[in-house]
């Protein structure tokens, strides 16, 4: 065998031992494998051998190559068991024989309806944005055509913050920060603006079987040129029958935002007492699920686009009404009560 070759394996024999940790091993692994490591030289020198030379050589190189790849991968497991049982060892309480808790938790149903509707926007086109839960009065408010004073505030009170800042009420505060990052895109390259956003939200109100005080609401815009009403109630109708995955009955009607016109309010049948009244809807039958609308010319404005030029919808899904729908939970408090065996008898199939 070329000498190299031996005294290479020799050399990284030798260093293997003498590794205590996971970054002195990578250190080794990129010295030896890395683009500009020993075995690379070994192969770049190959150039100048005679044809027969190389053939041999280049055999033994792979299969140093190989046996080093193996090597500091069992280096790895072992330095990996080593760390574990030096955990282990630092627990005198921690008694490994011990059976494991078999009761399983499972994935939250706002969860589950959070990433269902996740799967289907982006399958669609739609980026999914995060946003903070604490946001300025601007954000929540004022760059949504709602000025201080206007009335429309009355039905969104919130916790407030001594700064000033408030826990936000609705997942529209992230509107006017999510067309100002997409504008340069969208005015430059031409590429509409499509984007959800989920979040939590919080109102100072009373509550009742479809009404809690921390809830998630999905918010989804779309602006472009010639965006209209029938792109909104396409995304919605795909929306709906993706996520029941069966005909359900619903409604628009008019409804009033500040920051939409015309506005809608789109209500579903409520699929706990099949539309005969209870008190999941208010014992009116029907459910308000997803309220949208055109965006109004001044919140494009605020956020600045110019809305001579371009148009959109925006819509405000009730994610926590919609888990309660799919999952048949009669009162919105469940949702919130941190009871396991409650929450798992919905979801325990998932
Ligand atoms: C809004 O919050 C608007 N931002 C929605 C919107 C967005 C309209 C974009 C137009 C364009 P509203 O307050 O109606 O609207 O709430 C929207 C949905 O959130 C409701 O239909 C309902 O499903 C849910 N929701 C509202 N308040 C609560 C609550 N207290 N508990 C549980 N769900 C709620």
């Amino acid at each position: 065998m070329n000498e190299k070759i031996v005294n290479l394996k020799s050399q990284l024999d030798a260093e293997l031992a003498k590794v205590e940790n996971a970054a002195d091993l990578e250190g080794i692994r990129v010295a030896y494998l890395g683009k500009k490591g020993s075995i690379t030289d070994l192969l770049k020198g190959m150039k100048d051998l005679s044809v027969e030379e190389k053939k041999t050589f280049g055999q033994e190189v792979n299969i140093l190559k190989n046996e080093v790849g193996e090597l500091i991968a069992a280096k790895m497991q072992e330095l990996q068991e080593q760390a574990i049982a030096k955990e282990i060892a630092s627990m005198p309480d921690f008694d490994i024989s011990m059976p494991a808790n078999m009761e399983r938790g499972s994935y939250h149903p706002i969860t589950l309806v959070q990433r269902d509707c996740e799967r289907i926007f982006k399958s669609m086109g739609f980026t999914v944005e995060d946003y903070s839960e604490v946001v300025t009065d601007y954000e929540c408010f004022e760059s949504l055509n709602i000025p201080k004073h206007h009335p429309a505030r009355d039905m969104q009170d919130t916790y407030y913050l001594d700064n000033g800042q408030l826990l936000k009420t609705q997942t529209s505060a992230a509107q006017n920060a999510i067309y100002k990052k997409y504008k340069p895109a969208l005015v430059n390259e031409g590429k509409p603006i499509k984007a959800i956003f989920p979040g939590r939200c919080f109102r100072n109100e009373a509550t009742d079987a479809c009404h809690e005080n921390t809830f998630f609401q999905m918010e989804g815009v779309m602006v472009d040129k010639n965006i209209s009403i029938s792109n909104l109630i396409f995304f919605m109708k795909t929306m709906l029958s993706e996520v029941f995955q069966k005909d359900i009955k619903v409604r628009l009607r008019p409804g009033f935002f500040p920051f939409v016109e015309p506005g809608f309010e789109l209500d579903i049948s409520c699929l706990i007492c099949g539309g005969e009244g209870c008190p999941s809807c208010k014992h009116s039958g029907w459910l308000e699920l997803c309220p949208c609308g055109m965006i109004h010319p001044e919140v494009l404005k605020a956020g600045g686009i110019d809305p001579e030029e371009y148009t959109g919808f925006a819509f405000g899904l009730g994610l926590t009404r919609l888990a309660m729908m799919k999952f048949g939970v009669k009162d919105i408090r469940d949702m919130n009560s941190g009871n396991l065996k409650s929450m798992v008898q919905f979801t325990d199939n998932e």
